[in-house]
């Protein structure tokens, strides 16, 4: 397509003789709108403001946040949760800067996401004439995200917007940041030939086949194996292949270890999950299948004491550059995991081996010994209350509320949350991700109500929920069904540190006897105060069945917690620091 720049167009080809004219403003909605963008997450501004007007008015729904970080992270997930790209809407410089850290985030964590930040006058910007908002936003954002664009001409927005989707969704999803300067949004066009230069994005994630010969690999190398494992990504809570990865787990009966987002696709109370056997099953496989998962640091890389030497790996990714990225892939299944699982349950046939009877017994008998002596700590009803006892009623909470999303962050709130709560659905369980981020609490939890209409019940930290906080407002704006619980043990990990030179607090430590609840109120939403276990239950039951905005209080004991949660182990040590 060419771009004609529109001013040049002659005045009597879009004014006189032709009833209809569009502009930018309109055709950046008509090209959302065409691709089926419902919502747009963002915070108002030069040179956005009017954008965002005309959005609400052509029906697309604008959730407006407190900080563009949020907005980002919820359009993020929403993104994760429907398998379309979440859109974020920033302004100019720090607008933008804002929204970045959520788009390299998304990329990180594989989530479909457009930033559209609106930008200041190209000539001046590229020249550092110092204009409104000045910054080359296209150059910072692009080794941030999966693409980067630019539209400069009204004709070119249907392209823009075709090459952000698809970018955003295609092969591994990510962060896309697509620029809008001022200009672009009040250009004037023939509305016929705008209507014409846009653009519905045709199949915009293909499916992708896996090679015959990868997948004969495949099953040679699992039908070989004695222990075999697989374990489940967030790449296959994403892929949306809840029933096929069911009916392979089902016929091979292999135990499976979900990631921490990918518990739900079978519920953790399944016969096979080893999620209370992580160890073991770890450190004792012979031949483990990755299903949408990276050996990443959450993995300890793929080898190393937790996994007990080396292993045969079966690895089905999207991404081709996934492969020996750490350890040799013995088998890589490159594709799409719908088309990937598929063509292993057909190359299975009518019959498969069961894995040996003495493995499932042994990581059976691991599961119990280790559910067997969590169980009475998770009832004890002490005061002050540790998160033993939280946990346990809220584990109850979504034992009852199944289909309700859990949002999670924080250290100690995180790591142990994650273990003890169990799921029972696909893509309900949303949290701290790939980079273990602080601050996605408010913005998941809003999009997750957005989305899905379902309850949300945020676990935060009181540090954690103190990235995000001021979002309670909006929450209480759009009367969200989101019950927020703030673990408050005073402080990062612990309330307990003391800062022995001088009267500050130490630097991990916050106000004790605060009151979160308190801040809700002030804008209409439901504060409580839980200081055990049964408190706690009553006032989070109460929220759920009401669906109204609610933060409770929760008071954990400052001293329950532990350094940086189950990963203390990441600290480095200083041999010469003085006790
Ligand atoms: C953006 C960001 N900043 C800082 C951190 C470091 N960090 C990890 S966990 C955490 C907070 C832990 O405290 P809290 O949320 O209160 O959980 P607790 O362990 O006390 O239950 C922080 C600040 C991070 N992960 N991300
Ligand atoms: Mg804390």
């Amino acid at each position: 397509m060419t771009s004609v720049p529109v001013e040049n167009l002659n005045e009597s080809e879009t004014t006189e003789g032709q009833s209809e004219q569009t502009d930018g403003f309109h055709l950046i909605i008509d090209a959302l709108k065409l691709n089926g963008v419902e919502t747009i997450y963002g915070v108002p501004g030069i040179p956005i403001t009017d954008f965002g007007r005309m959005a609400q008015a052509a029906g697309i729904r604008v959730i407006a946040f407190r900080h563009e970080q949020h907005a980002g992270n919820a359009a993020a997930i929403a993104g994760y949760l429907k398998k379309k790209p979440g859109i974020c809407l920033t302004v100019s410089a720090p607008g933008f800067l804002n929204g970045l850290t959520a788009l390299a985030n998304a990329t990180t964590n594989c989530f479909p996401m457009i930033l559209i930040s609106g930008s200041s006058e190209r000539e001046i910007v590229d020249l550092q004439q110092g204009d409104y908002e000045e910054m080359d936003q296209l150059a910072i954002a692009k080794p941030l995200c999966k693409a980067a664009f630019r539209i400069l001409h009204a004709n070119d927005i249907g392209i823009g917007v075709a090459r952000a989707i698809r970018a955003a969704v295609s092969g591994r999803p990510g962060g896309v940041y697509l620029d809008l300067p001022a200009k672009l949004f009040g250009q004037v066009l023939d509305a016929g030939a705008g209507e014409k230069s846009l653009i519905k994005v045709i199949d915009p994630a293909p499916e992708q086949i896996p090679a015959p010969e990868s997948v004969k690999r495949a099953l040679d190398l699992l039908k070989s194996a004695e222990r075999p494992l697989i374990l489940l990504g967030k790449g296959a809570a994403y892929a949306q292949a809840d029933d096929t990865i069911r009916a392979l787990l089902k016929k091979t009966n292999i135990p499976f270890l979900p990631m921490s987002m990918a518990k739900g696709i079978l519920p953790d109370t399944h016969p096979q999950c080893a999620g209370a056997a992580r160890s073991l099953v770890l450190k004792e496989s012979d031949v483990v299948m990755l299903i949408g998962a990276r050996l990443n640091w959450l993995l300890s890389q793929g080898k190393g004491k937790a996994w007990g030497g080396r292993k045969k790996f079966i690895q089905i990714d999207i991404e081709p550059k996934e492969i020996d990225s750490n350890v040799e892939i013995a088998a890589p299944l490159i594709g799409d995991i719908n088309s990937c699982v598929s063509a292993l349950l057909d190359g299975m046939k009518a019959s498969w081996p069961e894995p040996p009877t003495d493995w499932i017994d042994t990581v059976k008998t691991k599961r119990d010994t280790n559910v067997a002596k969590m169980a009475p700590r998770l009832t004890n009803n002490n005061f002050p209350m540790d998160y033993h006892g939280a946990l346990g009623v809220l584990r109850s909470v979504i034992k009852e509320r199944p289909d309700a999303i859990l949002v999670n962050e924080g250290a100690n709130t995180l790591d142990l949350a994650r273990g003890i709560i169990d799921m029972y659905n696909p893509r309900k369980r949303l949290d701290v991700g790939t980079w273990g981020v602080m601050g996605i609490g408010m913005g998941f939890a809003i999009a997750a109500a957005v989305e899905t209409g379902k309850p949300v019940l945020a676990i935060e930290g009181d540090s954690a929920f103190g990235f995000s906080g001021m979002e309670v407002e909006t929450i209480c704006r759009y009367n969200l069904p989101v019950c927020i619980v703030v673990f408050n043990n005073s402080g990062i990990y612990r309330g307990t540190d003391v800062n022995e030179v001088n009267s500050d607090p130490a630097w991990t430590c916050f106000v004790t006897n605060s009151r979160y609840d308190k801040m809700i109120e002030a804008f209409g939403g439901v504060g409580a105060h839980a200081t055990t276990p049964e408190e706690l239950k009553r006032a989070v039951d109460e929220a759920m069945d009401s669906g109204r905005p609610t933060l409770i209080n929760a008071a954990i004991d400052p001293a329950a917690g532990s350094e940086s949660g189950r990963i203390g182990n990441l600290n480095p040590q200083s041999k010469l620091r003085k006790k």
